[in-house]
């Protein structure tokens, strides 16, 4: 946790301003360097290569998917993060992933498709047009972000490789290192960290490969350098830092779902009305909100519903 006092440039400075002036350094080569004293740059990884953390993206298109709630601060969303890789405290991403390597990257697409391919982070930044998508996200346990997230539909790249007639669900793998990520084996959970969605959830356009946030390359807390965001389900489904994408027949394994089946399903739609077995869903605390609001019905995305129609929604949850 960060201590009362140990104030960093990004509280007191509007984000467009420390932008400017970290593209400015790495500009004039003194990456890394604090020149205001102490504290105030040493928590950003000034990046030496194209796509690491924090690369400003050239966006190109605002979504008609993006919510015009409120967004989080980068802040809120940089510092309360789930990635149990570096640490399961929520403010241990933010210390322990930063000298996460994500240069060079590797995702493979393989699996049920008629055309396997291998893209690096530079192709994938090159499929398609990046989209600024502003949606709410929403952690079983009860906290709500909203994020301007960049990235396109996954199905821009499933449909690139061709899925074949037996592809029912498609597979997620999370890149794994124990060396990169000593705090993984106090985490409790089995990793590779692995997660699942049918291929009709894959191929709907709200669900989002995204490759960075508030105009730059993810954060490497926020699953730099691409990760899914699928908003209308519970935040564990947005699986970090992908290095596989398998086309499958048949229901693939979820890292929650592993760890405690009764708890967790393979479905976990955002669904106010099916109780957690030790919490209510009812309601959410947004970060940075002091009164809970109501959660939505697959969080609002109603567009999903008829994903779901003839489903008994409190089985299949
Ligand atoms: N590989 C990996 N992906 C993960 C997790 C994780 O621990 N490891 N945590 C999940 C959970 S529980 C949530 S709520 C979201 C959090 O994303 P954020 O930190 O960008 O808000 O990431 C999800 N993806
Ligand atoms: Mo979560």
């Amino acid at each position: 946790m960060r201590k009362f006092g140990d104030l960093t440039e990004a509280d007191i400075t509007p984000k467009s301003v420390y932008l400017n002036r970290r593209q400015i350094l790495r500009a004039m080569g003194l990456a890394g360097v604090a020149i205001a004293g102490g504290k105030v740059f040493s928590r950003f990884a000034f990046p030496p290569a194209a796509v690491q953390a924090g690369t400003k993206l050239d966006v190109s298109i605002k979504s008609p998917y993006s919510t015009t709630e409120k967004i989080n601060t980068f802040e809120d969303v940089t510092h309360y993060n789930n990635f149990y890789e570096f640490g399961t405290d929520k403010s241990d991403p933010a210390k322990n992933a930063q000298k996460f390597r994500t240069v060079p990257w590797t995702v493979s697409v393989e699996g049920e498709v008629k055309k396997p391919a291998k893209y690096s982070m530079d192709d994938i930044l090159k499929l398609a047009p990046l989209e600024e998508r502003i949606y709410r996200h929403r952690c079983v346990e009860g906290w709500s972000i909203v994020v301007p997230w960049i990235g396109y539909s996954l199905n821009t790249i499933l449909k690139l490789a061709e899925p074949t007639e037996k592809a029912k669900f498609v597979a997620f793998q999370s890149y794994y290192d124990r060396g990169q990520m000593p705090w993984a084996e106090h985490s409790g959970i089995e990793l590779p960290y692995v997660e699942g969605l049918r291929i009709d959830e894959a191929m709907h356009p709200l669900t989002l490969l995204c490759v960075g946030m508030y105009g730059e390359s993810l954060p490497n807390q926020d699953g730099a350098p691409v990760r899914m965001v699928i908003p209308w389900k519970y935040g564990f489904k947005s699986i970090k830092s992908i290095v596989k994408i398998r086309c499958v027949k048949g229901m693939p394994p979820t890292t929650w779902n592993m760890y405690a089946p009764n708890e967790y399903g393979f479905y976990s739609n955002v669904n106010p009305n099916v109780d957690h077995p030790r919490w209510s869903q009812a309601t959410e605390r947004r970060l940075g909100e002091f009164l809970r609001r109501k959660t939505l019905m697959f969080n609002g995305y109603d567009q999903v519903a008829s994903l779901y129609t003839g489903m008994d929604l409190r089985k299949n949850y």
